[in-house]
């Protein structure tokens, strides 16, 4: 069936994929015009094979079975759904790159909040299993301001409870286990047996999956094949609001299992993920680990798991996150790439065997093992370490600083401003950007500031524009850039570094280790004076 429509406004992807508030997305042709438009920007779906899932936020059922009847109407040969169209981001990667898929179609406003009157979201991935890098979002935008028509099979609704074969207007569909295929690459990354007998000799962990969909993928895996005893997964039902939680896992929105992880009574290791479960966060009993420094831990140990045995080719970290990780790379004599804000920037590195892991301060880490950040991955990659070194998550870190110094990190985010007052924000800092170097700001002096540009060194296309960032002479940093995953007015993540070399100084209060940091952004960037707020909404 073809149906006339006109192109909606705003329908631009921005850091993974298009997110607006689930009443725009369930307005009369909001959704159709702009999966028309992915299938318009790539060649068109015939005869192609997609991969289609979401976190299970209100309209995610929906949305699937409208995808199904759009991908049939268009000719496309087949479509492989999770059942009850559910699909975590990691999940649907792998699922495009086993099948040999053409790409997948990913229903997630990943970590915002979900339900009516919250957000939802599409992403598209391609053929490699990874975000669409930005040729193709720009692509798919031009073609969302000029579109007139989709098309839709006229056919009842696939039953997507029931696992199996079905056809839908003409187009094989095959609703599978969301759950099997990611979980048996799970077992052959990672050392399952050595995990199991750290579970049964009493090591003990709490998993969050904050109502969203890395409950099923948790509990099969940790309670089911590592032993892990039953409720360590907690929250394990998605639901379509989740459960009124803010899925995003950070100490703010996981605040009841940093709680849970002080005292003498703790689990050994408390984990979370997000909405669609690309993000973790991890705690040890009594210690929080920052994502960076996350990150740079993995890198340092991962060949202690099977699957990293032979070593890393090279990592990649975006831009803003802490350079903790170079001093690994550094040290074990690989590559490390710096590239903008996005999993999409990291897809030509892990294609070209020029980075293994890939990490962001966003809570997000992963490996070539797909193409997309991976939560149940690096809890996984930690469980082999811990199992590995028979150590608590505490000495761990506590012995990387030691070894490597310490990189004092925070992100400090100003959320829904008014667009105005924070692109006004980023315009003034920008335009004193060429003038600061040799400038002494609240006792540091500015050795190097620009204005972010990435070039790939695969495809050689160069993305400008990507944050701005303050260097001073003792190498601590200030980085400054507006989200692209808001739904409401404009978020300032204000990204600050500081690095102690050690052995003195390496258990300080981040907060008051960064003060001098903090203290420079404000008068480089003067965001509370200007947008007249106390202090950011989210600290991390
Ligand atoms: C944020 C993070 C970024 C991450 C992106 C998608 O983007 O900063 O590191 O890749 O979210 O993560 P932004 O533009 O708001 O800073 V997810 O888990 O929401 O898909
Ligand atoms: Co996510």
């Amino acid at each position: 069936m073809r149906v006339t429509c006109r192109p909606n406004d705003g329908q631009k992807p921005g850091t993974s994929g298009l997110r607006k508030k689930t009443k725009v997305f369930i307005s009369e042709g909001y959704l159709e015009t702009f999966i028309q438009s992915i299938f318009d920007a790539t060649g068109g779906a015939e005869g192609k094979t997609y991969v289609v899932g979401g976190d299970g936020r209100y309209f995610n059922d929906r949305a699937a079975q409208v995808i199904l009847k759009m991908a049939a109407a268009n000719g496309a040969k087949r479509v492989i759904v999770g059942q009850n169209a559910l699909l975590s981001t990691p999940a649907a990667s792998h699922l495009i790159r086993l099948n040999g898929a053409d790409g997948g179609i990913i229903l997630s406003a990943s970590h915002n909040p979900g339900g009516l009157e919250a957000d939802f979201g599409v992403k598209f991935n391609t053929a490699n299993g990874g975000p669409a890098p930005e040729a193709v979002t720009e692509a798919i935008h031009a073609r969302t301001m000029a579109i007139e028509e989709f098309f839709i099979a006229d056919e009842a609704d696939v039953n997507l409870s029931r696992i199996g074969e079905q056809e839908v207007g003409g187009m094989e569909v095959s609703v599978i286990d969301p759950v099997a295929d990611y979980a048996a690459l799970m077992a052959g990354l990672f050392d399952f047996a050595s995990i199991r007998a750290m579970f049964a000799r009493g090591f003990r962990m709490r998993f969050d999956a904050m109502c969203a969909v890395t409950g099923p993928y948790a509990r099969e895996i940790l309670e089911n094949r590592l032993g892990a005893a039953p409720g360590t997964v907690v929250n394990a039902e998605p639901l379509p609001d989740f459960g009124g939680m803010h899925p995003d896992p950070n100490p703010t929105w996981a605040h009841d299992l940093v709680e849970r992880m002080s005292g003498p009574q703790a689990p050994d290791l408390g984990a979370a993920s997000d909405g669609d479960g690309d993000r973790h966060m991890i705690l040890g009993r009594g210690i929080y680990v920052a994502p960076s420094d996350g990150f740079a831990v993995l890198a340092a140990n991962a060949h202690l798991a099977p699957g990293y045995r032979n070593g890393l080719k090279g990592v990649a970290r975006s831009m803003p996150t802490s350079t903790a990780v170079d001093r690994v790379a550094a040290a074990l004599g690989i590559g490390c790439h710096e590239t903008p804000t996005g999993w999409k920037f990291f897809g030509n590195l892990l294609d070209s065997g020029r980075a293994t892991l890939c990490g962001e301060e966003s809570f997000g880490a992963g490996s070539d093992h797909v193409r997309e950040k991976d939560g149940l991955w690096a809890v996984l990659l930690w469980l082999n370490i811990l199992a590995e070194r028979n150590e608590s998550v505490a000495e761990i870190l506590n012995k990387h600083w030691r070894r490597y110094g310490r990189n004092y990190y925070s992100r400090h985010d100003y959320e829904a401003l008014p667009s105005e007052a924070a692109e006004a924000v980023i315009a003034t800092l920008r335009a004193r950007l060429a003038e600061l170097p040799g400038q002494e700001v609240a006792g540091l002096t500015v050795a190097a500031a620009d204005d972010f540009t990435y070039a790939d060194p695969v495809d050689g296309s160069v993305s400008r524009g990507q944050g701005l960032r303050v260097v001073f002479n003792d190498g601590s940093r200030v980085v400054l850039r507006l989200s692209g995953t808001g739904t409401e007015g404009a978020t300032i993540r204000l990204y600050l570094e500081r690095y102690v070399a050690g052995p003195d100084g390496l258990g300080q209060d981040v907060q008051i280790a960064l003060a001098p940091v903090i203290e420079a952004a404000e008068e480089l960037a003067e965001i509370r004076s200007r947008t007249g707020r106390a202090g950011p909404d989210v600290i991390t």
